[in-house]
């Protein structure tokens, strides 16, 4: 069994240029690769529609089987797996969210190398539109009070080390039937502002491509959703097929309130689950949903959101990560 326990101890004293150059090496290892075109599809439209109840799945983690993943996620989307990560690990991720997110939200000083921030250089060069779009993407997460897990290399790289001794890795494996890959882009550090901001309904596919196969990992950090005070996630439980309408919407990849209200009503499918910290959400790039939103929310939500992808059908435009 792997002993591997993630404390703050050992997240500072971590080697931070060897784990800088892992992270450089897990995204060259992506810079000439090009996606499978015709992937093997695990979600695909039945031809006959199962009656299914309109409710998010849920399993503690001592029941928690792949099969349970795959019956979810095929017929409602989503699955929440309760109690899945240590409160040990829970605490040293919102201590180091908290130094990631501030060291990324500093724009103005030369922030000193630590394992908290120490972004790879080839970060840059990786992304299609180079420094404009990594400019982009920092300050539309530090907007949004998120920071990408790869600026801070160290804690990234002890991340996978838990996951791996969670048996994500095995799981991911088995799940997508082929090595997962990561991605830079949609692999983040959360700490909600408060008021929260009213963001959109979407669907991950919507920007990332849905000629492939995917899982994303929210991790809940503290108590949050339903009526708890802390924003979780409004979320439409069913299996979706394809991308809905962008008609009306803020973005060209986010879905109007309005349709969300219209087409999903009569089964009064929006829901608002409610987390522990050390939670599992697993839902794909299929899934609708958004941060959760209300006016009334007086406490912080951590949380750490990492997407899967088979190795050989990911979104190029996501910036791949080898693992
Ligand atoms: O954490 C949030 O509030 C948003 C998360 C999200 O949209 C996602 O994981 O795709």
């Amino acid at each position: 069994m792997n002993k591997f326990e993630l404390t703050p101890a050992l997240l500072e004293s971590r080697n931070i240029v060897s784990d800088c150059k892992r992270m450089s090496e897990r995204i060259e290892a992506y810079r000439m690769r090009e996606p499978n075109e015709s992937p093997l599809l695990l979600i695909q439209r039945p031809a006959s529609p199962k009656a299914v109840k309109h409710c998010v799945p849920e399993v503690a983690a001592a029941e928690f089987k792949l099969e349970h993943l795959r019956a979810a996620i095929a017929d409602h989307g989503a699955l929440i797996v309760r109690n899945m990560f240590p409160q040990s690990a829970v605490d040293t991720l919102i201590r180091a969210a908290d130094r990631v997110i501030d060291a990324c939200a500093d724009t103005t000083a030369d922030v000193p190398i630590s394992a908290y921030h120490n972004p790879p250089d080839n970060l840059k060069t990786i992304m299609p539109n180079k420094a404009r779009e990594l400019t982009n993407t920092r300050s539309f997460h530090r907007d949004s009070g998120s920071a990408m897990c790869v600026e801070a290399p160290s804690v990234a790289e002890a991340l996978l080390q838990l996951y791996e001794k969670q048996g994500i890795k095995q799981l991911m494996t088995e799940y997508l039937k082929e090595p997962p890959c990561l991605s830079a882009k949609k692999w983040v550090l959360r700490r909600s502002k408060l008021p929260v901001a009213e963001a959109g309904w979407h669907q991950d596919g919507a920007f990332m491509g849905t000629n492939l196969n995917s899982l994303n990992m929210w991790l809940p950090l503290n108590e949050c959703g339903g009526t708890t005070g802390a924003p979780g996630l409004d979320v439409v439980p069913q299996r979706l097929y394809e991308i809905a309408s962008a008609e009306g919407a803020q973005f060209n990849w986010s879905v109007s309130d309005s349709l969300v209200t219209d087409r999903f009503a009569e089964n009064q499918a929006v829901m608002m689950p409610e987390f522990n910290a050390g939670d599992a959400f697993f839902f794909d790039h299929l899934y609708l949903h958004r941060t959760q939103y209300r006016e009334d929310f007086t406490k912080l939500r951590y949380a750490v959101e990492t997407w899967f992808f088979g190795a050989s059908g990911f979104p190029k435009n996501q910036i791949p990560l080898a693992w």
